[in-house]
C-alpha cells in the first residue's frame, strides 16, 4: 500500500457538528414534520434540481431556497403534511448552521497530519450564499483556509460531490495519487465514488472511531495527542509590507486580519517569524495583526551605525511606521528586545500605545544613579552581552556557521543538559565567546523543524549579525535618554507574561513591576525556556487573545 500523504475531509457532518442529515432531522422536529420530510425533498429533486445547481454554483441560495419553497409546499401537500405558517428555507437553514459548531477533535487531527507532512484539503459541497446569514458562512471558510493546505467548495468549479470528477480534480489541485490519499466523508454515495478511483475512505459517523481509522490509515498518532501546535503563518502565503521611513531604511512586516492594530516585536537573534503561531490566532481573534521584522533583521534594512539602534532611535522608528500607514494607536506586543522596546514605547509615546505586553522581558527603568553598562556588569548572567561589545566579534563566531548558531541558541530548557557543555550566558568573556567548548555537529531541537530553523539561516544571511548585534551596543547612550523617564508611571493596560525557565529573563526580575504600573495583568507559562512563542505557542495564544479581549472591549470610533 502506498504510503499516504493527503487527506480530504468533507464540512458538514465530519468538520462541523452536527450534518446535514443530524440537522434536518433536528429541524424536522422543531417544525413538527414527519421525520425525513426535508431531506426527501432534496433527494427527489435529483441531479437536476435546485439543490444540485446551487452546489455546482449555476443559482445562489436565494434562488434555490425559492425555488426549494415551491417543491416543499408541493410536497406537503402531495403527502398531506401541514407546514408552518411562516415556513420558509432560508431561515429554516439559518438555524440549521447557527448552532453548527466545529468537530474539535477532527479538526486537531487535521493540524496534526499537517505538522507532520501530510496535505490537508476541505471538499465541501457549498453554494454562494447571498442569504443575510451569509457573514456566518464568510467566518468558517476564512477559519479553514488558515487550517488546512487547500479548500474546494463545489460551487466554485461547477461540480459536486459525488461526481467523480470533483475528486479528480481535488487530486489534480493537491499533485496526488488516489492511493496517497484518504477521504473523510458523512455520506457513503460520497465515498463510493472516491474508493471507486483508489482513494481509501472512512466513513464519520462517531468521530472517536474515524479517528482510530485515519490513525491506521495515516500512521499517524492521533489519539491522546496532548501537545499539539496551532497553525503558523507561512511565509510564502502571508502577505508581506514594506514602510520606507527615511531615505534607504525600510521596514518589512507581514499581516494577517481585521480589527485593532496589534504590532509584535521581536528580539534578539529572530524574525518577524517568531511570532507565526500568533499571527493566524490573532488574527482569527478579530485583530489587525502585524509582525515587524526589526531594524537590522530579515528583510529589513539594516544599517551600520551604531547609534541607528538605540532604543530612542528605535522608538522613533516605530512612531514613524505607525505615522506612514496611518495607524494612530496600536497595541504593542514585544518579546525579548522586543519587549524592552515596548516598554519605552509605553513610557514616552503613550498616546500611541492602546496596551502594551511583554514576554519575559521585564519592565528594567533606568537607574539615575548607576550607568546601563555598570549595571550590566554587575550581573553575571548578562556576561554576554559585555562579549557582545567590540563590533565585529561576536559577528565573526555567530556568522560562522548560521545554521549551527540557530541550533545552538533554539533549545528548549529540558534540552539543554543534553549538550555538554550547554551554552550559558554567564562566563562568556572568560572562554573567550558564545560558543567555545561546544560540539560542532549540535542536534536540532524539538521546537522547531528542519525547514523552519532553514528559514532562519536564510533570512539572517541577507544581513549577518551587525545589525542584530547593535541593539546591545548602545547601553549608556539608551540609559541617558531613559533616565528622563526614570520614576514615570506606564499607566496604559499592559501585561507581563514571564517564562519559567528563562535562563537570561528571570521570571524573578519582574518583582515589583506593579508599583510602576498599575494597570498590569500578568501570565506565565510554565516549563518554558526563553523562545516563548515557538516554545509554548497554544499557551501563548490563551494569555494574548484573553488579556486583548479585556483590553480591547469598547472600541472608541473617530470622531474626525
Ligand atoms: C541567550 C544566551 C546568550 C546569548 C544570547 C541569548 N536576549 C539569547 C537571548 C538574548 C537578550 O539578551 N535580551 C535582552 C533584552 C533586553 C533586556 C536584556 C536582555
Amino acid at each position: 500500500m502506498a504510503a499516504k500523504r493527503f487527506v480530504l475531509f468533507d464540512l458538514g457532518g465530519v468538520l462541523l457538528t452536527p450534518g446535514p442529515q443530524a440537522a434536518f432531522r433536528r429541524l424536522e422536529e422543531k417544525l413538527g414534520l414527519p421525520g425525513g420530510f426535508l431531506l426527501n425533498v432534496f433527494v427527489k429533486s435529483g441531479p437536476d434540481g435546485a439543490f444540485a445547481r446551487a452546489e455546482r454554483g449555476q443559482i445562489p441560495f436565494s434562488q434555490f431556497v425559492t425555488e426549494m419553497n415551491k417543491e416543499c409546499k408541493a410536497s406537503a401537500e402531495e403527502s398531506g403534511v401541514t407546514l408552518p405558517e411562516m415556513f420558509t428555507l432560508e431561515s429554516a437553514f439559518h438555524s440549521l448552521f447557527e448552532d453548527g459548531e466545529v468537530n474539535k477533535p477532527i479538526l486537531k487531527a487535521a493540524t496534526t497530519l499537517r505538522n507532520h507532512g501530510f496535505k490537508t484539503c476541505v471538499l465541501t459541497n457549498n453554494w454562494v450564499d447571498d442569504s443575510p446569514f451569509r457573514h456566518r458562512n464568510a467566518e468558517v471558510f476564512t477559519f479553514l483556509k488558515q487550517h488546512f493546505d487547500l479548500v474546494i467548495e463545489s460551487c466554485r468549479i461547477g461540480m459536486r460531490k459525488p461526481e467523480t470528477r470533483i475528486y479528480e480534480y481535488a487530486l489534480k489541485m493537491l499533485k496526488a495519487e488516489p492511493q496517497e490519499t484518504i477521504f473523510l466523508d458523512d455520506i457513503g454515495a460520497n465515498l463510493k465514488s472516491a474508493r471507486d478511483l483508489g482513494i481509501s475512505t472512512v466513513l464519520v459517523r462517531d468521530t472517536e472511531k474515524a479517528l482510530k481509522e485515519l490513525q491506521d490509515l495515516s500512521g499517524v498518532k492521533l489519539l491522546d495527542n496532548e501537545d499539539i501546535r496551532p497553525p503558523a503563518a507561512d511565509p510564502d502565503t502571508v502577505p508581506h509590507g514594506y514602510v520606507t521611513i527615511k531615505p534607504g531604511v525600510k521596514l518589512h512586516y507581514v499581516e494577517m486580519g481585521n480589527g485593532p492594530v496589534i504590532l509584535l516585536c521581536h528580539g534578539f537573534p529572530e524574525s518577524w517569524y517568531s511570532w507565526r503561531y500568533q499571527l493566524p490566532a490573532l488574527a482569527a481573534a478579530g485583530y489587525k495583526v502585524i509582525a515587524l521584522d526589526m531594524k537590522g533583521y530579515g528583510d529589513s534594512s539594516s544599517p551600520p551605525e551604531i547609534e541607528e539602534y538605540s532604543q530612542q532611535a528605535l522608538c522613533q522608528d516605530l512612531v514613524t511606521f505607525l505615522d506612514k500607514l496611518g495607524i494612530s494607536q496600536v497595541t504593542l506586543v514585544g518579546h525579548d528586545w522586543g519587549g524592552a522596546l515596548v516598554w519605552n514605547m509605553a513610557l514616552f509615546y503613550p498616546e500611541r500605545v492602546r496596551a502594551v505586553a511583554s514576554l519575559n522581558t521585564p519592565f528594567f527603568p533606568a537607574d539615575p544613579e548607576v550607568k546601563a553598562s555598570d549595571r550590566v556588569k554587575g550581573n553575571p548572567i548578562f556576561d554576554y552581552q559585555i562579549y557582545f561589545q567590540e563590533p565585529g566579534v561576536a559577528e565573526a563566531e555567530l556568522e560562522k556557521n548560521f545554521e549551527r548558531s540557530f541550533k545552538i541558541f533554539f533549545r528548549g530548557p529540558g534540552e539543554k543538559d543534553k549538550l555538554p557543555p550547554s551554552i550559558s550566558s554567564g562566563g562568556v568573556c572568560e572562554r573567550g565567546g558564545l560558543f567555545v567548548g561546544l560540539p560542532e555537529e549540535i542536534p536540532r531541537s524539538k521546537i522547531l523543524s528542519e525547514s523552519e530553523l532553514q528559514y532562519y539561516v536564510s533570512q539572517f544571511k541577507k544581513s549577518g549579525f551587525r545589525g542584530p548585534l547593535n541593539w546591545y551596543r548602545n547601553m549608556d547612550r539608551t540609559w541617558e535618554w531613559a533616565v528622563k523617564g526614570h520614576n514615570w508611571k506606564i499607566q496604559v493596560p499592559a501585561l507581563m507574561v514571564t517564562a519559567e525557565k528563562d535562563p537570561v529573563l528571570l521570571p524573578v526580575m519582574t518583582t515589583g513591576m506593579e508599583k510602576r504600573i498599575p494597570n498590569l495583568t500578568r501570565g506565565h507559562v510554565e516549563n518554558c525556556g526563553h523562545w516563548t512563542q515557538m516554545e509554548k505557542p497554544a499557551a501563548v495564544n490563551e494569555i494574548l487573545i484573553k488579556w486583548l479581549g479585556e483590553v480591547h472591549t469598547a472600541p472608541v470610533p473617530s470622531k474626525l
